[in-house]
Parts: C-alpha cells; structure tokens; sequence
C-alpha cells in the first residue's frame, strides 16, 4: 500500500507555544510587579501532603514567598531569560518556518497591581518590541490573555477572581492591550486551560482555598467571573482590533468508559459534559442544563448580575482552541484498580497505551477523537495551542540530542490530526506546547523538556541557559516547509 501523503490545509498555522511566567523571568525589572506564577516554588520544597490537601499552595507559601525578594528556590521568576533573550529565540522559530508563535502577556508588566488606572509603559514597550521581532521573522503573535497568573495584589484584596470588581480591572488591562496591538495582533486567546480553575484554584483563579469558608463556591464564583471577562474580552477585541479573532482555551480530556458495562459509560459520560461546559458557556453563550443538578447537588449558588446572561450570550468566542496531552479512563468503581497521574488528573490505567516519563497516557487517537468530538458539537473552528511530550533529554558528549522519542510522539499525533481535518473539522492550527524548554507548569522544574531547542539550565538554577538544536528541531522545521509529513 501506499503511504498517504499527509498534506495541510494552505494557511495552516504550524508553530509552537510558550507562557510569560514560564519563560520570560525578569519578574522584578521595568516597573513589573508581583504575580501568583512569581510564588511557584519547586514542588519538592513543598510538603506533599500540603500540596494535596489543598491542591494549590498553601497560605503559608504565599506568605514566605511574599516576603523573599531572592529569586533562588522561585524557577518561574527565572524562567529560560525570554524576556533578554527574545530575539535569539525568535530567530531560532523563524528558522524552523514558524508561522505563528503563542505566547501570553504578563498582566503585571501592564498594571503591576492590577488596579491602576495608568498602564505601566515600560512593559507595553517590551510587548511591542516581542511582536515587531515576530513579524521580522514572518511569525504571527498568537496572544493568550491570561495564562496562569494575576497581580498578587489583586488575590491579597479582592480575593482573586471570586470578587466582580476584579472583571472591570481584567478589561481594562485588556482593553489597553488591544489598543495597543491593535495593528500587531490578530490572534487571541482569553483565558488559558479556563477549566483548570477547578483543579488549581490558586494558579488559574488567585483563590488561596484557606482564606475561604466554602472553596467550592469560590472557585464556581470566580469561574462565572472569567466567563464573564472572557465575553466581555470577545466583545472589545472585535470593536478594537480589526479583523481580528479570538478563541477560548480548553484542557480537552477525552475520556473512555473503562468498560462496557453502562455505570462505566455514564461515569464516562459525565466527565466528558463536565469537560464540556466550559466550552459550552463560551461558545453556545449559556450555562448547560446538567450544571443546575451539579449545582444543586453542591448547595452552590453562583452571583450575577442582570447583565450576565445577555453578556454571555452576546460574545460567543470565534474559534476553541484546546490543550491535549492525554486521554483518561473512567471506571464506576475503580477501587483496587490500578490508576494514573498526570498533574491534578488522574483515572484508571489504559492497559492500551503507553505513559511518558511523568505518566501521563500518550494517545495520538484520542487527539483525532477530540476534534471530531468538539467539532460536532460546536461547529466552530478549532486550534490545538498546547501539545507535546515532556521527557528527559540527554545532551550527548558531541553536543547533540537525539530525541527520536519526540519525533515519534509529534509524527503520530500529526498523523491522526491530518486524519480529522479528512473527517472534515475545520482545524486553523497547531503550536506545540514548550516549543523551547521552559519552566514546567506543574513541577516548576526544567527537567521535564518539551522543545526543539534545548536551554542549558538544570532544576537547581545551573547552567549557561546557552541554546540548542534538538533532532527534533530539523524535523519539524522539514514538516512546516512541506506543510505536512
Ligand atoms: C498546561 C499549561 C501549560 C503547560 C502544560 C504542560 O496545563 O497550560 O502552562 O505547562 O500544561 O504542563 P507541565 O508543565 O506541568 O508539564
């Protein structure tokens, strides 16, 4: 048989994918001030049990890491060095044949406190200077609104986002973005993984669990409040940015039943709706009828105000863009079973797939499941802005990486991507995630390697942060100038 040759749609996005608070470090210059991403210490410095019992840092954390102005145990105050070393980076995309690059803008670059009416010039300069050196290396900025972090200054007066007056501040830092890129940027995001609210109160919604009664409610509050935000987001980019377009931003776990037995398929069911009501909210306008019972059921009472409902259902997103790492597994009674972890997401094992280093299930199928799934029901473009394998590179005694390993993950995930878009799903993009190593999210460590070009930066701080070429580094460049394999 003939290998089918896996062409892209022309105007295909290929590219890769980067966060402000885990690449940019210089978390103290030009006038920026303190976020929630600057209090991440390395987990290992956290008591695990704390971590867990809370799942996010603790009120004891946040209060040292306020109070330490050093950022030696602080990776994300580090990061890779992007915020001097841009135009190197940027020059190192540019080779690849990157068309777009995803990256965030640190909102306390632009309001260090959140609350000021007056930007902060000095950081819409460094912006401006990130995109001008895109375009001169023919990438498009794909920008992401908020990406896992806030001025701390808003967590330690006004709750995080549980408090609505916090909606008002968010606009305002967007709607001076805007204004500001207007010429530069036509391509955004509101909020990242805006489901993760819910797994990390503290990282997606400045919520320290402590300082709340009933955690539930708050998280649920200050959800309604980024839907809110993300609408209004929706409804200033269209009037401010010409031609512009922006899209919401969904963890996607696909989810099987671990069994045919039908408590398998309905416990598979519910987490699939459940991962579907966030896109739900930001693409039909209104919250779906199955989160009433869910409410209900949890005595949670969301407060809107009247405008709330007509907002949402005014400013539905343009595209869904999406992160997919792995899928999951369901089970109505998974005791004794055998589970997996990867990052606050767990399940039963998939005895079919292989986990990389940090278990999270590798599952290119499942990628082409999820776009036929989010396409049917929605029927809007969609963008994969997040995908990739965390692993331990070796650099070799000749200065080389061999990450063959990456290679195989992308080519089957690109394979089965290829196969949706002959499903007929609309697919506009793909930016991998950490398309250079950067600080990893979830452990705040740099180990944990996704890109094509290495940083020489080990977990402890060391190294030169000098970068270079992985294996994989020429093969996606070769699959961006074939748009396709
Ligand atoms: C997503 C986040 C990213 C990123 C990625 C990989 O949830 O949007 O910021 O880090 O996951 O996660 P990790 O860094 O934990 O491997």
């Amino acid at each position: 048989m003939t290998e089918i040759k896996r062409t892209f749609p022309e105007g295909f996005l290929w590219g890769g994918a980067v966060a402000a608070n885990q690449v940019e470090g210089a978390w103290n210059v030009d006038g920026k001030g303190i976020s929630t991403a600057d209090m991440a210490i390395y987990k290992r410095n956290v008591s695990k049990s704390d971590y867990k019992k809370h799942n996010s840092m603790t009120e004891e954390h946040i209060q040292k890491a306020m109070q330490d102005t050093s950022d030696h145990d602080y990776p994300k105050r580090q990061g890779i060095d992007f915020y001097h070393r841009y135009p190197e980076d940027l020059a190192l995309f540019g080779e690849m044949g990157f068309k777009t690059l995803r990256v965030s803008i640190a909102w306390t670059r632009i309001f260090p406190n959140g609350d000021e009416d007056k930007p902060n010039e000095a950081g819409l300069q460094f912006y401006d200077r990130l995109f001008d050196e895109m375009h001169k290396n023919g990438i498009e900025p794909l920008v992401t609104l908020s990406h896992y972090e806030m001025p701390m200054y808003l967590v330690n007066h006004y709750g995080g986002w549980t408090q609505r007056k916090v909606v008002d501040f968010f606009i305002h830092f967007c709607k001076t973005v805007f204004t500001r890129y207007k010429n530069k940027v036509k391509h955004w995001i509101t909020f990242n993984e805006i489901d993760s609210i819910v797994r990390h109160p503290f990282t997606s919604g400045g919520i320290i669990p402590e300082r709340f009664e009933n955690v539930e409610q708050a998280v649920y509050q200050g959800l309604h409040h980024q839907f809110v935000a993300s609408a209004l987001a929706v409804k200033y980019c269209h009037e401010i940015v010409p031609g512009s377009k922006i899209g919401c931003m969904l963890t996607r776990l696909t989810t099987y039943p671990h069994t045919c037995n039908p408590q398998d398929m309905l416990a598979a069911f519910k987490a699939n709706q459940f991962n579907y009501f966030f896109t739900d909210v930001q693409v039909r306008g209104a919250y779906p009828h199955y989160m009433k019972r869910f409410f209900h059921e949890k005595g949670i009472v969301i407060e809107k105000l009247e405008s709330d409902d007509e907002i949402l259902k005014t400013h539905p997103v343009d595209f869904i863009s999406f992160s997919y790492y792995m899928s999951l597994v369901a089970s109505a009674d998974s005791e004794g079973m055998e589970k997996v972890s990867g990052n606050t997401i767990g399940g039963v094992k998939n005895p079919y797939l292989e986990t990389s280093d940090w278990g999270w299930q590798v599952d290119p199928v499942g990628l082409r499941l999820s776009l036929n799934e989010l396409y049917s029901r929605y029927e809007v473009p969609l963008f994969i802005v997040e995908n990739g394998l965390g692993a331990y590179d070796k650099v070799e005694e000749d200065g080389s990486i061999q990450d063959d390993y990456r290679i195989d993950y992308f080519r089957a995930h690109f394979e089965q991507m290829h196969e949706a878009i002959l499903d007929g799903v609309e697919l506009m993009g793909y930016t991998s995630w950490g398309a250079i190593d950067l600080v990893s999210y979830s452990s705040s460590e740099m180990e944990k390697r996704y890109g094509f070009i290495y940083v020489d930066k080990d977990n402890d701080g060391n190294g030169t942060l000098e970068r270079k070429r992985k294996k994989s580094f020429y093969w996606y460049k070769d699959v961006i100038s074939n748009n396709g394999l």
